[in-house]
């Protein structure tokens, strides 16, 4: 398996593991460790005996934020020369496969727009998240103004990216930032588990459950409802589908082909 510099990859049961490893800056988000996850999500996506892809830092950082010492200098024209997209800083949320951030700590800034790039965030009761860009001077990049407004509203949008404020876990969770709360020493045992099951699932189906839900964020309710009707009709077509209806009839465990 390949080696990075700021991440560890690994997989295991049918799931492919990201941890930012940059402990001494808290996991601070550099355009190489952006690079590095895009190169990850890459090699899971193309690999297929992985079913599901889980990012986690480690219990003090998932990670707080973009690295603000490599930002410093950069100019308004390195910035706008910089192709965030190019260089994998959005590559997590246009994966095929489902994604898991596990959270701990403080997933602040570019941190926590990297785990809202997922499609579920489970996080430990020492989490922490928010946007305080605003207290550099500058604002969200990508992301933070919109997938935290379609996560938690606009009043409670607004809230930390003006104030600069965290939330911590248990208002995360109200908020319906996070599917889960669990104590910090049960948190990558209950995000395995999760990303697991999610893996012995119809990768065709779970592939399908994914895109109609993320229609919801793109689209109207009656567009949304026709991606839905159209791939809900179109898993008549999957062979996951007929075995999965026929085990519950004969009371028995479906096994996907994941075709
Ligand atoms: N960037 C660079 N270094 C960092 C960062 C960061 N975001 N966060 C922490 N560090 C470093 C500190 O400088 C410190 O290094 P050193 O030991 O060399 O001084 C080390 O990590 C430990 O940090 P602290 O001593 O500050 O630890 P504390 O426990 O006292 O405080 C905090 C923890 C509250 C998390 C504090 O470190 C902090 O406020 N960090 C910055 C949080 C922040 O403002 N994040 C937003 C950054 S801007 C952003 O994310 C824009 C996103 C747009 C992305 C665009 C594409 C790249």
């Amino acid at each position: 398996m390949r080696t990075f510099e700021h991440i560890i990859i690994e997989s295991k049961d049918q799931v492919g593991v990201i941890r930012l490893n940059r402990p001494k800056m808290l996991n601070a988000l550099s355009f190489a460790v952006l690079r590095e996850i895009a190169a990850a999500v890459d090699g899971f996506e193309a690999d297929d005996g992985i079913g599901c892809i889980l990012i986690t830092g480690n219990e003090k950082a998932f990670a707080a934020g973009a690295d603000i010492k490599e930002m410093q200098p950069k100019s308004f024209i390195d910035m706008l020369n910089e192709d965030f997209k190019a260089i994998g800083g959005d590559r997590i949320a246009t994966c095929r496969k489902p994604t898991i951030a596990a959270v701990s700590g403080y997933a602040l800034g570019g941190g926590c727009e990297l785990a809202m790039m997922c499609d579920i965030i489970i996080a430990s009761d020492n989490a922490t998240f928010g946007q305080p860009e605003i207290t550099l001077g500058t604002i969200p990049g990508i992301g933070g103004t919109q997938r935290l407004t379609r996560a938690i509203g606009k009043a409670k949008a607004m809230d930390l990216c003006l104030t600069g404020r965290m939330m911590d876990a248990a208002e995360a969770e109200r908020s319906g930032l996070v599917s889960r709360v669990v104590p910090v020493d049960k948190l990558m045992d209950e995000a395995m588990a999760a990303a697991k099951k999610i893996a012995s699932m119809s990768r065709p189906a779970a592939a399908m459950a994914k895109d109609a839900v993320n229609r919801a964020f793109e689209t109207t309710l009656s567009e949304g409802m026709n991606v839905e009707r159209d791939l809900f009709r179109a898993t008549f077509a999957l062979e996951d589908r007929a075995e999965g209806m026929a085990a519950f009839i004969e009371k028995r465990k479906p096994t996907n082909k994941n075709r």
